[in-house]
């Protein structure tokens, strides 16, 4: 039996961005697999914004918590792309800040699944959209996995 396959992973993903987000869960997804996560432990839960990401971390840990679910990490999804205002300056470091102190105040790894780009351009190459380019989605599951098993409630 491989080490991951008791792990209990969350992925909360936003939903702007939606073709990019899909692309960066289903390749979170793939690599859990393959490193032996069941997909029944594999729970997916989505929130608006980038922003509402680190509150729905929090949510979904305490949520399974009550069903007797404890989770082994979580993989917070999300795609700010830059406009015309300050608004992206202040989503990305407000999430950025929120996710990192999840991971100061909680007894899980959270990883930081987010991508912040200047363009359409460079998160559909980083969501492995454009031909022979790497999708960070699956670092992302690789991550959760590594975290969990060296530093996890189960190991
Ligand atoms: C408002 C906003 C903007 C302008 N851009 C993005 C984006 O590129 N990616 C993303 O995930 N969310 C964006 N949002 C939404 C905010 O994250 C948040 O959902 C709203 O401000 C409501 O709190």
């Amino acid at each position: 039996m491989m080490v991951s396959s008791n792990l209990k992973i969350a992925i909360v993903h936003a939903r702007w961005n939606a073709h990019i987000i899909k692309a960066l869960v289903d390749g979170a997804i793939k690599r859990l697999t393959e490193l032996g996560v069941k997909e029944e432990n594999i729970f997916v839960e989505t929130v608006p914004g980038s922003f509402e990401l680190p509150f729905g971390t929090k949510k979904i840990i305490s949520k399974l918590a009550k069903q007797g679910i404890q989770l082994d990490a979580v993989i917070p999804i999300g795609t700010l792309i830059k406009g015309s205002t300050m608004h992206f300056e202040y989503i990305c470091d407000s999430t950025t800040q929120g996710i990192m102190r999840l991971n100061e105040q909680l007894d899980i790894p959270i990883i930081f699944g987010v991508l912040t780009c200047l363009t359409d351009l460079q998160a559909e190459q980083r969501a492995g959209l454009q031909p022979g380019l790497h999708n960070h989605g699956e670092d992302w599951g690789a991550a959760a996995v590594e975290m969990a098993v060296k530093f996890g409630r189960q190991y």
